[in-house]
């Protein structure tokens, strides 16, 4: 363990740090942000909290709030003492920015040397950060938890595969940090350069930021020899390091001495017990910067009851499972198909009926924007129709930062729905991809 003092805390004392912490943060944020004032006094809710229980009537927090609040509308602390923005990886319309002060990112830096600890990992180690470096939170956020380990960092960042293999190779990479579908994909790569990457030193992944399964898991270990180990985070709330699994891989634990996990019905936005499914709602304990109260995230998951036998007192959260939004997650990018239709809604030449349909291609999830013609087009013009297919992925790509393969289909061939327009088809599954 990186930090066994906080880590392996007695539950009591851990919900006496936490109401401490509490009072600190729900004070601060209503000194410093009028947002936070207006829904305190809008709910007839007082800063000063005398218990954890008295906190389940403060207001959530959403994205829109965030949104509206952008981009330094929600900061608590002056702005010369942020010393780094990040923001989370949606784009056009989506964006939010999270400040952090020197005292966050410190604390960051510990939560991921946490993070790679409970992998296993040690200043032997050598971690290549193959997550993207830049407004994203995964590169830098693994990079300074892998420095204030002690361990080597290689800040190679993602993309260019083959370096990556080679890198891995040449460096006696023992830690790999990147997506998990990015994962399959170095494997395979490694194979078609004729390298077994099982004969590497390689002994752990640190993989997430997006969806995975346990079937997942267990092919990128057989085809890498290592653990494969889930880690969870998201920028509003900090970036990666928020959770992450030990080496029981049985669910990822909570660093609650800096975030108040609940789990709650989306309906009745009510508490659920431990193990029951709900919506995973966070209050950052620490943050100076960008604290939250009751962020509503999106993400389902639920507590899973019981004991770690690894020694850590950190109750465990099981694997997010889904969303209760349609958002995607696009090789790390974070894309709402209603962003899709505002640009399609911009290109003449189409309509406004798409489909984003999603499929497998080898181990790597595949994306496929499907969109009708406008109706007087003349389907014989090829050229004409390519320069048009051309032109909107242009666009898409232009507006989302993400590059999404685009399908022009005759006028009124996408099913018209008369309740809610199904716009997101699944097709993974059939094909019985991990
Ligand atoms: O993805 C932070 C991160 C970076 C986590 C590197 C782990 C590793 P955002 O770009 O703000 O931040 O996206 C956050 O991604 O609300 C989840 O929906 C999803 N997500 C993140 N980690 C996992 C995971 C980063 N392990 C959003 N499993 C979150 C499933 C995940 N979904």
């Amino acid at each position: 363990m990186f930090q066994p003092e906080y880590e392996a805390m007695s539950r009591d004392d851990l919900a006496s740090l936490q109401l401490e912490r509490l009072r600190d943060v729900l004070r601060r944020v209503y000194d410093n942000v009028p947002l936070y004032r207006k829904k305190f006094d809008d709910a007839g809710v007082s800063p000063d909290v005398t218990s954890l229980e008295d906190f389940a009537s403060f207001p959530f927090t959403v994205k829109d709030d965030m949104r509206s609040a952008y981009p330094y509308g929600m900061f608590a602390a002056p702005l010369r003492d942020i010393v780094r923005v990040h923001s989370s990886s949606g784009t056009t319309g989506q964006i939010t920015v999270v400040g952090y002060t020197q005292v966050d990112i410190d604390n960051w830096a510990d939560l991921m040397a946490r993070t790679i600890a409970c992998a296993g990992g040690t200043p032997d180690d050598v971690v290549q950060v193959t997550y993207g470096y830049g407004l994203f939170t995964g590169g830098l956020g693994v990079h300074y938890g892998s420095e204030r380990l002690g361990a080597i960092t290689i800040p190679i960042s993602g993309g260019n595969t083959k370096r990556q293999v080679q890198v891995m190779k040449d460096f006696g990479t023992t830690i790999l940090a990147c997506t998990p579908s990015y994962a399959l994909l170095i494997a395979e790569t490694a194979q078609d350069m004729g390298m077994d990457v099982r004969d590497l030193p390689l002994k752990a992944g640190i993989f997430g930021a997006e969806p995975w399964s346990d079937n997942m898991r267990r092919q990128i270990e057989e085809l890498m020899g290592l653990t494969a180990i889930d880690i969870y985070g998201l920028s509003e709330v900090l970036g990666p390091g928020v959770a992450s699994e030990c080496l029981e891989q049985n669910g990822l634990h909570v660093n609650e001495d800096h975030f108040l996990i609940e789990i709650i019905d989306p309906e009745t936005l009510q508490p659920v017990p431990d193990g029951e499914p709900g919506e995973v709602v966070f209050t950052t304990l620490t943050k100076q910067g960008i604290p939250v109260i009751r962020y509503r995230t999106r993400d389902v998951s639920r507590i899973i009851p019981g004991v770690c036998p690894c020694g850590r007192t950190f109750r465990k959260m099981e694997r997010v499972t889904g969303r209760t939004d349609d958002m995607l997650i696009i090789r790390g990018v974070n894309v709402f198909p209603s962003q899709i239709e505002q640009v399609l809604a911009g290109v003449t030449g189409v309509a406004p009926h798409y489909q984003v349909v999603l499929s497998k291609r080898g181990s790597m999830d595949h994306v496929e924007v499907h969109v009708e013609v406008a109706p007087d087009t003349d389907f014989d013009e090829v050229r004409e129709l390519e320069t048009l297919r051309r032109r909107v992925g242009a666009e898409i790509a232009s507006a989302l930062a993400v590059n999404i393969d685009v399908k022009l289909v005759e006028p009124k061939s996408i099913a018209r729905s008369e309740g809610k327009a199904k716009r997101v088809i699944d097709l993974r599954d059939e094909q019985g991809g991990v």
